[in-house]
């Protein structure tokens, strides 16, 4: 990529021309002042198989690497008008985005402490703008690589994450998480004086479901039953499973008349039309506790899991396939609040 006035049409495809993005085409910014690096920089790029958004100088190539698609590879100039490279390092670097944004630096400089410097604001690597570009070829490989690994490591922890917060059979919350929910929920309804209810869904006689059809087919329904509910609850809602056959659900911000409503949409989702399971057809029902938190009432999470659980015991011994507890029925024995 040496450009003097001697070899300004250097031989860019000294490599075999097969592109470095075999798999996919990896975007790469450019960012330099001076046109004819630029120009060369382009072609080699472009012949190596990356898409390549240039930059005119510091300014334009900042903005570009705050945009939330931005390329995670950048080639840099030292010395740029408006921002040089080294101060974009360090204003990517403090802004510690996600995904990485692995960067070269590429410079005429060669006082070692201006390099130390370059890397120290956050440059993984720097070149010379003398250099032969087979080299910067394979150094942005090694970039690729680091971006490719940094990529699987995000979606590992994701997956990970995933795994720990939510159930594996039916892919709501976990017990944990639901009750952690419940426990920030009821902390910020307090702050904000604002309403909380809890529902607890009780699938009914599901053991004779597992008893009558097999296991399998009562893993199929507690799945079924799960995307019924989820379907039924408004997006914010979170819903979780916090036992066998029982669900969590809370409802922040919503008063107990519309918790009832919520609870009787639900039960009326899962019982409205048999489950098909494999070449069976499987009537289910739930029992629903309604429990709720009013405004400057202070409940603990444990107090409104327990109210909950009397609702749906209530339930249960109004019939099943029943939604009972706080104000539902004002005649019943105190359950909730
Ligand atoms: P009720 O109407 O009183 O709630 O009766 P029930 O049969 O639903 O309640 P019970 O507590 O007697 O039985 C719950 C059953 O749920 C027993 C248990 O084997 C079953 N169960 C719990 N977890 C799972 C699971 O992950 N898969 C399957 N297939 N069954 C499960
Ligand atoms: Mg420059
Ligand atoms: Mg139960
Ligand atoms: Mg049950």
């Amino acid at each position: 990529m040496h450009a003097t006035a001697a070899e300004p049409q250097q031989d860019v495809g000294f490599l075999p021309a097969l592109p470095d993005g075999m798999d996919h085409r990896v975007r790469v910014l450019a960012a330099e002042d001076n046109a004819v690096y630029r120009t060369l920089l382009r072609a080699m790029l472009t012949k190596w198989g990356y898409d390549v958004v240039m930059a005119h100088d510091g300014t334009e190539a900042w903005q570009i690497l705050q945009s939330p698609d931005a390329p995670r590879l950048a080639i840099l100039d030292w010395m740029m008008p408006g921002l040089d490279g080294v101060e974009i390092c360090r204003r990517v670097r403090s802004a510690g985005r996600e995904p990485y944004i692995y960067i070269l630096l590429l410079t005429s400089r060669t006082e070692s402490q201006d390099l130390v410097a370059g890397m120290d604001a956050g440059a993984d690597d720097y070149l010379l703008k003398t250099t032969k570009p087979p080299e910067l070829r394979v150094r942005l490989r090694a970039g690729r690589r680091i971006i490719d690994l940094q990529e699987k490591l995000v979606r590992a922890r994701e997956a990970l994450r995933e795994q720990a917060t939510h159930d594996s059979l039916t892919g709501l919350l976990n017990r944990a998480s639901i009750l952690e929910h419940l426990q920030d929920e009821l902390a910020r309804a307090g702050r904000q004086d604002q309403p909380l209810c809890l529902l607890m869904v009780d699938l009914d006689h599901f053991k004779s479901v597992n008893d009558t059809y097999g296991h399998l087919a009562g893993d199929a329904v507690l799945r079924e039953a799960a995307r019924r509910m989820k379907a039924a609850v408004r997006r914010y809602d979170a819903i979780g499973r916090y036992g066998g056959e029982e669900f969590l659900i809370v409802l922040s911000g919503c008063e107990r008349e519309d918790a009832r409503a919520r609870a009787e949409r639900i039960r009326a989702a899962v019982a409205a039309e048999p489950f098909a399971v494999g070449a069976q057809s499987i009537q289910v029902t739930t029992s629903i506790g309604v429990a709720c938190c009013a405004v400057s009432a202070r409940l603990a999470p444990d107090a409104l899991v327990r109210n909950a659980d009397l609702a749906v015991y209530q339930a249960k011994s109004l019939g099943r396939n029943y939604v009972a507890g706080a104000g539902c029925a004002p005649q019943d024995p105190a359950v909730g609040l």
